[in-house]
């Protein structure tokens, strides 16, 4: 997915500048530009807060702390630190696979850490920004098991099932799924709905 964070976050600070201006009293002269402090934290944390609602409202999904919801057994999905903590999403740990919204490893990012699942659609869960999770994924890191596969599913249009598009082995990473093919030579970015881990 290619839209960019900033915007719904300058959208918020818009909203918390429209809710604290004071209106000038009638009569008075034409002041400058009222001098408003926003507290980028507060804003940025209602922000999160709204992400995380939104994600918890998938039956089941439960808060495992500021920026990260369970949203099946071993499935996480984390939503980025607004006051500066990207670099740090760029982590994936050790028996982790992870999936990225945005190319180059930054935006909400889901964690699977259970081999030997089978297809495990995404898909419906809540997009922490709207909307759901299918056909947002543009970057992938596989830091699951030295060796191991995991592939990456796309549910036919045609309702016909699942079409394998692609197994990447750990470690290893796409990051910018928009240069990738699949198997078939198809685009792969933001078309991802289902992952089998390792
Ligand atoms: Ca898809």
């Amino acid at each position: 997915m290619r839209k960019h964070l900033s915007g719904l976050l300058g959208l918020a600070l818009v909203g918390v500048l429209a809710a604290t201006a004071v209106p000038a009293p009638a009569g008075a002269a034409p002041a400058a530009e009222p001098a408003v402090a926003v507290d980028p934290v507060v804003s940025a944390n209602q922000t999160v807060e709204q992400q995380i609602d939104r994600m918890l409202s998938f039956p089941g999904a439960k808060r495992i702390d500021r920026y990260t919801v369970e949203m099946t057994e071993g499935a996480f999905v984390t939503v980025p630190d607004p006051s500066g903590g990207a670099s740090t999403m760029a982590n994936c740990g050790y028996y982790y696979l992870c999936l990225w919204s945005e190319h180059g490893f930054v935006g909400p990012r889901i964690t699977f850490t259970v081999c030997g699942r089978g297809v495990e659609n995404f898909g419906p869960w809540p997009f922490p920004d709207g909307g759901i999770w299918s056909d947002k994924v543009s970057s992938i890191m596989n830091n699951q098991s030295s060796g191991t596969w995991s592939g990456f599913y796309d549910w036919r249009s045609d309702g016909g099932g699942w079409d394998d598009l692609k197994f990447l082995k750990a470690y290893g990473y796409w990051r910018d799924l928009s240069k990738d093919k699949a198997d078939d030579g198809s685009h792969m970015n933001d078309r991802i709905d289902a992952v089998q881990t390792c």
